[in-house]
């Protein structure tokens, strides 16, 4: 048999075809049964009329439950007004597996409920467009930096070392070597390839233990993180910019089908063009007293300042030059004025906040060891990345984007976990 799929029908007009799918819903009037299938590919209206087919099939139908596995088959009609534009003027039912009590109904059910059943509530159609998105999202990435000649490079998962600070590490034993750690960022490493091959990407999962159960946080997430060497914070922020324009116009183009199904209101990620904003952070302080917050020069922005600061303007913001003390120990310092770290963080509209962190990095051997120190980090354990600085070091420049994040925006979803299939966070690690 060939295998035809929902988004293929279109090649299938006036010809009589099965499909193989799940049941997704079913009415009844009359003489006439209608029943939704879904493959994963779209959802077709199949029409069975009495006269048509068997009473068995009619019985079947009757009786089978929501997400019955079943094979139809019948002719394929264009239908305009119908999803995908087609209709089955179907003849039989075959049951594969059948189904009753499947425990995701159309009516409302609790996150927790749905949490515990994600894989199962992976079927519903608001899930399935957010998965297409991601999926595409991961591909617009990719065909950004690969189209501009940067090299994937896959860094460790297992590594000896903290690149984010050391209260978010999840640590194991690792055989006589002692602890390792899940990696926080690919970026130390991402700096060794940088330094081999000039331009490069690393592009995977990534770990924190966060003990802050916010919407916008979970303890594994995907990031995707560019390093080019000789580029600095401005050749930086102008690649951010870029990167996040080519994303979100490839998604309204290619994915506007799965944005209606979710709902977004699209109007604001039309204006995702470069050029963004670039406020320095002590224009982003003045913007902030200015509406009334009591914000002390020097403390990193929360996530209600971060979306204060972005309301003011209608498109991503950049914020660059954080002060050093808040900023991570591989920020280069702004030689003009050492308060300051040559470090940039993209803000997204609508209160998504931070979405993008990066920096130019601390290429000077003495600096970069000074600053581990005050860290208080090992020593030992960075003696190959300061490597990098005492074997041909140069400016170089970096950020990391996070996938959920930029999908959780896109989508104008609530909250992070519906953003990856299987969420990862304080209090959930299941399914
Ligand atoms: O901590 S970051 O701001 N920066 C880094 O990890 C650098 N080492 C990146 C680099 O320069 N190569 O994280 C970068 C992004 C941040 O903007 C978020 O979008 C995302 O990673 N991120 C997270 N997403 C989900 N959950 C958590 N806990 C999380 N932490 C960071």
């Amino acid at each position: 048999m060939q295998k035809i799929t929902i988004s293929d029908l279109g090649k299938f007009v006036g010809q009589e075809v099965t499909l193989q799918g799940w049941l997704f819903n079913k009415r009844s009037s009359g003489k006439i049964k209608f029943i939704i299938l879904r493959d994963g590919t779209g959802y077709l209206q199949c029409v069975y009329f009495k006269g048509n087919v068997s009473e068995e099939v009619f019985e079947t139908i009757e009786r089978i439950g929501q997400e019955s596995s079943i094979a139809v088959t019948g002719k394929v009609k264009e239908e305009l007004r119908a999803p995908g534009g087609h209709e089955l003027d179907a003849t039989n039912l075959e049951v594969i597996h059948e189904t009753h009590d499947y425990p995701i109904t159309p009516k409302e059910h609790g996150i927790e409920f749905l949490l515990d059943h994600r894989h199962l509530w992976l079927r519903s159609s608001k899930q399935v467009a957010i998965m297409k998105i991601r999926h595409r999202v991961v591909k617009a990435i990719r065909d950004f930096f690969d189209n501009k000649g940067f090299t994937l490079m896959d860094p460790p998962i297992l590594t000896p070392n903290a690149v984010e600070g050391t209260s978010t590490l999840f640590e194991t034993q690792y055989f006589d070597l002692g602890s390792a750690y899940l990696t926080q960022s690919g970026q130390l490493y991402a700096e060794a390839g940088a330094l081999a091959l000039g331009k490069v990407y690393t592009f995977g999962p990534t770990f924190r233990a966060e003990k802050s159960k916010t919407r916008r946080h979970l303890t594994e997430f995907w990031m995707v993180e560019p390093e080019v060497a000789f580029n600095d914070l401005n050749d930086n922020m102008d690649l951010a910019e870029e990167f996040l324009e080519y994303i979100v116009q490839t998604i309204l183009v290619e994915k506007a089908e799965e944005l209606k199904v979710l709902e977004r209101d699209t109007t604001k990620l039309q204006n995702v063009k470069r050029p963004f904003p670039r406020v320095h952070y002590d224009e982003a302080v003045e913007i902030l007293h200015k509406n009334g917050i009591n914000f002390e020069w020097g403390n990193d922005l929360g996530g209600t300042d971060e979306t204060l600061v972005s309301e003011q303007f209608d498109r991503p913001v950049m914020v660059h030059h954080y002060p050093a003390v808040v900023k991570a120990f591989y920020m280069k310092r702004d030689p003009n004025d050492e308060k300051y770290a040559l470090a940039v963080d993209v803000l997204a509209p609508e209160g998504y906040g931070e979405i993008i962190g990066g920096s130019q990095r601390e290429d000077n051997l003495d600096f970069l060891l000074e600053r581990i120190k005050e860290h208080n980090l090992p020593q030992s354990a960075f003696e190959w990345y300061l490597d990098l600085r005492r074997y041909g070091s140069v400016p170089h420049s970096g950020f990391g984007l996070g996938l959920e994040r930029t999908v959780s925006w896109i989508c104008g979803l609530d909250h992070l976990r519906e953003a990856i299939p299987f969420p990862r966070m304080i209090y959930r690690n299941t399914p």
